[in-house]
């Protein structure tokens, strides 16, 4: 198991939850590709999307069919700036590379919205710290996990 997997599980486990990921060897880097191998639609993976709002890194957790409207992610987390941030950003900010971000089990905990199209589903899948390992949570789960603002949060 990649290490980043490990960490991300320990992190669920002092969560309370319990993970089980899976890994894909053809790959999970996008969410098209996830949903591809993983045999679920699309609006089933979640992108953990990392943003600076006013400077200070922050987390969107949004349906892969969906695009983010970066004036929602800033209204539900009560700031004015947005910017995207870099690979480097992301990786210093949750201590995971682009691709692999997971939801939770960021090396500190990050203010998150949640996209509520997600709470759509019984299951969601998310990356679980590399391009090639995701695993399935209840969304409600996810919301419990990262304490997140959950709001519509896509272009409309
Ligand atoms: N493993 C999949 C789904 S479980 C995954 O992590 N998808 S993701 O959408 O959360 O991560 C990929 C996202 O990273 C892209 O949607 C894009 O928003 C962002 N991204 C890709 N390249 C860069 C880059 N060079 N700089 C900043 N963000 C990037």
């Amino acid at each position: 198991m990649h290490r980043n997997v490990a960490k991300l599980t320990a992190a669920a486990a002092e969560l309370g939850l319990s993970v089980e990921t899976k890994e894909f060897p053809e790959g999970t880097r996008t969410a098209e590709d996830a949903a591809r191998a993983i045999g679920c639609e699309v609006a089933q993976i979640v992108k953990s999307l990392v943003f600076l709002l006013d400077g200070e890194p922050v987390v969107a957790l949004v349906s892969g069919a969906n695009r983010l409207d970066e004036a929602r992610l800033a209204a539900a987390l009560g700031g004015t700036e947005v910017a995207r941030a870099d690979a480097d950003t992301v990786r210093k900010a949750t201590g995971y590379p682009i691709g692999g971000v997971p939801p939770f089990g960021h090396d500190r905990r990050l203010p998150t919205a949640v996209d509520e199209d997600l709470l759509r589903f019984d299951v969601v899948w998310a990356a679980a710290g590399t391009p090639r390992d995701v695993f399935p949570i209840a969304p409600g789960e996810l919301v419990r996990a990262t304490g997140g603002a959950v709001a519509p949060l896509k272009v409309v």
